[in-house]
């Protein structure tokens, strides 16, 4: 069985993790240089007397520093900041009625890949819980060639045309003048350009929504964002949407949490991606297509080369085709995650692109970037990117090539090699754009079916609970309240006005503003679309979520154990926390070890909390800990789980959350008295945990944590 392997579940793919063994190295014996020269002393340098000066000879010292002078690369323009994983791909049904795509023919077949997640606008070095899109690119390593699934958690985009996208991204980083802010689009170059660009306007309703502060990697929906084609054997060309749906369901942190996080852990994402995977609680995705004959194209009333659009999943059905596993981290950050090169234009017969004007200038920008990145036109021989099919061709030379090309022909046509290697006819599986008919002026322009930027804005308004609705209006106040000139703020208020006159007139309440007026809706034609809500989704277990054990000395052992033998049975992961590290002593006097104190992992960290009862040293302990009391404020506020037993009551008494009597019990606030079992407190835990929040929770405001 793999390292990495589940008990029970089938291995994974080889292929690309063979392929890379040649190129892995661990430690070795004797220390050389990279000639191979064995080294002495790796402590001194070479000197002129025991005081005196270095001397230039000094090979092993030269050798040393200039690697190390030149360890960095640029990072990547946008999208710096990520992590990366391996794993494997399996479709559920052979897919020939609508693509020759050989990694969706047979069920059987497993394909390796590997899956990058970033944030866009913060440096590599930034934190993972900024408020931003996150990138999910996904590398199938097919026997056909590599198809990159280049998407984001967002299933649309800023502007329509490639020539925005510099001014959009000039626009969102830090300011050219002082490089502030980082990782965050709340300031004035953003807002203005926002403002004065409305084709923004459905974007920025998603990213002004919990989708852009993810919960986890693993719990959220990717979309390849642009329409693509799915092209059969006989030729027939379809356009389709891609989609992946997290196994996890979708679910997103609150902002006073993601903002505190990125001060006590700003690895939030990455760690939790690198040690569910090395648990083995493998992430998966479903790939979804939303398929769409040709001649249906117009009938939707957008345009579906528009990236400012979806297609809602109540008018064209998503069909789950496939499985996305993750189950193996990389071995070497920079050499995997930082060095893989994706690009959109890397397809394989069976897909096509479409002449969506943002997709088309993506086609040209992503190997353009990998030059300057990766310094040369040979990334594509780099360990992680090369296909693990075999590639020839006439290309040739450039900096850093691996390859060594035998013969004197690196030309096409020749006959001195054999006419080799020769083009493979489209029957024969060469790649074949589809043969779309083209007549018409050369000119630059937006097509006026592009010109709509406010209607699906309003769907997707209109699609969100209360709660949700909520959050984007608090986000739009405090992104637009760290916008310095008033007008930008004007601006955008009155662009809300064209999404929902209720929502411009809270946000322009919440910034001090008037309500505009006599600014005309434009509504969405069509009913509202449950997908696009995040609440109530993902299948209601526990499965991978943290829960926090607040203890202190004379803790109830027992009630500890049972509650963490119960919650590990679900699925859930537990930390037993205390103000200090070491052990903490149970009241029958067995030594716990504790996993972190309160101040390192606060309640944002985690899904749930549990008090156990214990002895009244231990409770009067917790009583009197501030940070054990606003740690359960803290947990109330972001309307999470909590469970409690015995007398750990004295606890949600000291937080003022203890249940008043005759008063309905707290949604989401489970008490057990003493001498009740634990079991049944455990199974009800886990219910609300699976229920991820209680947000009927969230009009109590007067929590102040
Ligand atoms: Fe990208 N984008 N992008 N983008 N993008 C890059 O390529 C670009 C767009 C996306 O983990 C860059 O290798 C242009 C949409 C992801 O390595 C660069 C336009 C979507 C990643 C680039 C877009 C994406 C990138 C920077 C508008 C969702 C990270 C480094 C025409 C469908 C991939 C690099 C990774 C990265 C250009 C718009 C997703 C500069 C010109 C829309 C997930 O080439």
């Amino acid at each position: 069985m793999e390292k990495h392997d589940k008990p029970g579940t089938p291995s994974a793919s080889q292929d690309k993790l063979d392929a890379l063994d040649p190129f892995r190295q661990g430690p070795g014996q004797a220390l050389t240089t990279n000639q191979g020269t064995p080294i002495s002393d790796n402590q001194n340098s070479l000197r002129a007397g025991i005081r005196g000066p270095s001397l230039l000879e000094d090979f092993i010292l030269r050798e040393k520093i200039t690697h190390f002078d030149h360890e960095r690369i640029p990072e990547r323009v946008v999208h710096a900041r990520g992590e990366g994983a391996h794993g494997f791909f399996q479709v559920y049904r052979c897919m020939s009625d609508l693509t020759s795509a050989d990694f969706l023919q047979n069920p059987e077949d497993r394909t390796p890949v590997f899956v990058r997640f970033s944030t866009v606008a913060g440096s590599r070095g930034s934190t993972d819980t900024a408020r931003d899109v996150r990138g999910f690119a996904v590398k199938f390593y097919t026997r056909a060639g590599n198809f990159d699934l280049v998407g984001n958690n967002i299933p649309v985009f800023f502007v329509q045309d490639a020539m925005k996208f510099p001014d959009l991204v000039h626009a969102v980083k830090p300011e050219p003048h002082n490089e502030i802010p980082q990782a965050a689009s709340a300031h004035d170059t953003f807002w203005d350009f926002a403002s004065l660009t409305t084709e923004t306007t459905h974007m920025l309703m998603w990213v002004m929504s919990d989708r852009a502060l993810p919960r986890s990697h693993r719990m959220m929906e990717g979309f390849g964002v642009h329409t693509f084609r799915l092209v059969n054997a006989e030729g027939h060309s379809r356009l389709v949407k891609f989609h992946w749906k997290p196994v996890l369901g979708i679910h997103g942190l609150a902002w006073d949490e993601a903002q505190k996080i990125s001060g006590k852990d700003p690895d939030f994402h990455r760690r939790d991606l690198w040690e569910a995977i090395e648990r083995g609680d493998y992430p998966e995705w479903e790939l979804g297509i939303q398929v769409i004959e040709e001649d249906q194209a117009d009938k939707f009333g957008f345009d579906l080369l528009d990236a400012t659009k979806i297609v809602p999943e109540e008018l064209v059905p998503v069909q789950r085709i496939g499985r996305l596993t993750l189950n193996r981290n990389p071995d070497n950050f920079f050499a995997e995650t930082e060095q893989v090169a994706f690009h959109p234009g890397h397809i394989v017969p069976g897909i096509d692109f479409t002449n969506d004007p943002l997709l088309q200038g993506r086609l040209f920008s992503y190997t353009d970037t990998q030059l300057s990145r990766l310094g040369g036109p040979n990334f594509h021989e780099i360990p992680i990117s090369r296909s693990i099919c075999p590639f020839h061709n006439h290309q040739r030379d450039g900096m850093h090539r691996m390859t060594i090309n035998t013969g004197r022909v690196n030309y096409d046509r020749n006959s001195l090699g054999a006419g080799l290697p020769a083009e493979l006819p489209p029957e024969q599986g060469g790649f074949a754009s589809v043969a779309e008919t083209m007549e018409s002026p050369k000119l630059r322009g937006r097509s006026p079916s592009f010109a709509d930027h406010f209607s699906q804005a309003n769907l997707f308004w209109r699609s969100q609970t209360a709660v949700e609705q909520d959050h984007i209006v608090a986000a739009f106040a405090f992104e637009l309240g760290k916008v310095e000139t008033v007008a930008i703020r004007e601006r955008m208020v009155a662009n809300l006005a064209q999404v929902d006159s209720g929502l411009a007139e809270r946000v322009a309440r919440e910034l001090g503003l008037p309500a505009p007026t006599g600014i005309t809706v434009c509504a969405w034609p069509g009913s509202p679309s449950p997908a696009l809500s995040m609440v109530g989704s993902g299948d209601g277990s526990a499965l991978t979520r943290s829960v926090a054990i607040l203890t202190a000395d004379g803790v109830d052992g027992e009630q500890v154990a049972a509650m963490r033998s119960a919650l590990n049975s679900a699925g859930a992961q537990c930390k037993l926390l205390a103000a200090r590290l070491g052990d903490v002593a149970s009241a029958d006097g067995t030594a716990l070890a504790v996993d972190a104190t309160f101040a390192a992992m606060p309640s944002v960290m985690f899904d749930a909390v549990f008090v156990p009862g214990g002895h009244s040293t231990c409770i009067g302990a917790l009583r009197a800990n501030g940070d054990a009391v606003h740690y359960l404020r803290e947990a109330y506020k972001h309307c999470k789980p909590i469970a409690v037993a015995a007398d750990g009551v004295g606890l949600l008494e000291e937080a003022a959350l203890a249940p008043v009597p005759h008063q309905p019990a707290e949604p989401g606030v489970l008490v057990a008295a003493p001498g009740d079992a634990i079991d049944g407190l455990a199974h009800d835990f886990i219910a609300a945990i699976g229920k991820h929040r209680f947000w009927s929770r969230a009009g109590l405001a007067s929590i102040a944590a």
